[in-house]
């Protein structure tokens, strides 16, 4: 074992010296391992990367000015015009306006202008997208512009089709609020297939105490790809 482990070391120290054949990104891919090619240092083992040196290509892009791609959605979801809440007893109101730069206003959301339930409990409902083709090489991300004030009452999510299983991105914690547009991404690389969806999750928990509040409001989604 321990002749095994010291050979592994000198294979590693010959491919970053430029005699393996590894995947651009990786030190050694233009001759040298000094960061110049837009190398990103790996965290705990993780392959190199190479996110500055890519050529972005939009996948997929909704502003929610309408719904002409398609998406899903379940009992409470609404795409519409941004609606400030005044029924929160807790967290900040929906926002009176989207993110996108065009002057339509358009949002998808949790009861525009209004907050689930807390008091009649409701399995996850979902705002799903159309299929996203990303059968792609390169690395693929989400990105989207969230405004959400929730609780664990109406705990909410962020899912990916793999291809075959829906897997969590995201679960909001105990509680959030915030009352201003926040970009979040996700990369989606691991899960990258020609029907990649993507949806947004809200449920209602019967529980002790806990604030009504305005929930998700989402804008400018986009599934990039770098290659
Ligand atoms: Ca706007
Ligand atoms: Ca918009
Ligand atoms: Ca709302």
């Amino acid at each position: 074992m321990k002749n095994c482990i010291q050979w592994l070391s000198v294979c590693v120290g010959m491919a970053a010296a430029g005699c393996g054949a590894g995947p651009v990104g990786e030190p050694g891919a233009d001759g040298e391992d000094d960061f110049a090619g837009n190398e990103v240092a790996p965290l705990n083992g993780d392959p190199w990367t190479d996110n500055a040196g890519c050529a972005t290509t939009t996948l997929f892009e909704e502003d929610f000015s309408d719904n002409a791609a398609g998406w899903t959605l379940e009992a409470g979801w609404q795409r519409g015009s941004a609606t400030a809440s005044t029924c929160q007893t807790g967290g900040s109101p929906d926002p009176a306006s989207d993110h996108t730069a065009s002057s339509d206003n358009g949002v998808a959301g949790v009861l525009l202008g209004g907050c689930p339930s807390i008091v009649v409990s409701a399995p996850d409902k979902y705002l799903t997208s159309p299929l996203i083709n990303a059968n792609v090489a390169g690395s693929v991300s989400l990105s989207f512009w969230r405004w959400l004030n929730t609780s664990y009452r109406n705990r909410s999510r962020v899912e990916v089709f793999n291809g075959s299983s829906w897997v969590l991105l995201y679960e909001s914690p105990a509680s959030i609020t915030s009352s201003s547009w926040t970009n979040i991404t996700y990369d989606l690389t691991p899960y990258k297939n020609p029907n990649l969806r993507v949806r947004f999750a809200y449920r209602t928990t019967i529980a002790i105490g806990g604030w009504v509040m305005s929930n998700w409001n989402i804008d400018d989604v986009r599934v990039d790809a770098c290659l």
